[in-house]
């Protein structure tokens, strides 16, 4: 079972590196992992679970969080019409993405990273991304909002791409506070 201490927090070389490609179809092993990954999303947004194990909540996990150089990514979360979206992706990619941007009010957050990071982290409003599911199907996705957000974030993190690369000025003002 994924708990905390597996989780790879900022600092740790993995995070910043760009992931791999795995063999398709997947193998038994890169299954189990991307299968524990759902897992883990799962128990920490079971109350009971999550406070037994103490897991902070998430609606998604990219393989290079569990220390994993492999594209792998689990997403669990419902949108804002109550679908749920449920799923883990091998070598997912972004095949198309609007123009027009959207952000999430109150900035991201990341698993890997344990302080508050303020700022606006601008995502592709929509996004077409494929990938190959679980059960071994070649998926097109069709994703806008919340969905699109989420799936950038975690598709970032097998790129070596933190969310806060993505604040607008966030260098600057980090430079600026250390001053
Ligand atoms: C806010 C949070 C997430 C994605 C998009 C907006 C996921 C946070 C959990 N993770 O660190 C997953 O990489
Ligand atoms: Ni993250």
């Amino acid at each position: 079972m994924i708990t905390m201490k597996d989780i790879v927090r900022e600092g740790h070389p993995v995070l910043r590196e760009v992931a791999e490609a795995v063999e398709l179809p997947p193998t038994e092993e890169n299954k189990e992992t991307l299968e524990e990954m759902l897992q883990f999303l799962k128990n920490s947004q079971d109350p009971e679970t999550a406070e037994a194990y103490d897991l902070r909540s998430g609606v998604g996990l990219a393989a290079p969080q569990i220390g994993v150089k492999k594209r792998l990514i689990a997403v669990h979360f419902t949108d804002e019409r109550d679908e749920l979206y449920s799923m883990g992706l091998f070598n997912p990619k972004i095949i198309s993405h609007s123009v027009e941007e959207t952000h999430l009010e109150d900035g991201e957050g990341c698993l890997s990273v344990d302080r508050e990071v303020t700022g606006i982290v601008p995502r592709y409003k929509r996004i077409t991304v494929e990938g190959t599911t679980l059960d071994g199907e070649n998926v097109t996705l069709r994703l806008r909002n919340f969905p699109a957000i989420v799936f950038q974030h975690e598709i970032d993190h097998l790129n070596g791409i933190m969310f806060y690369d993505r604040i607008p000025d966030f260098q600057d003002d980090l430079k600026r506070d250390l001053q």
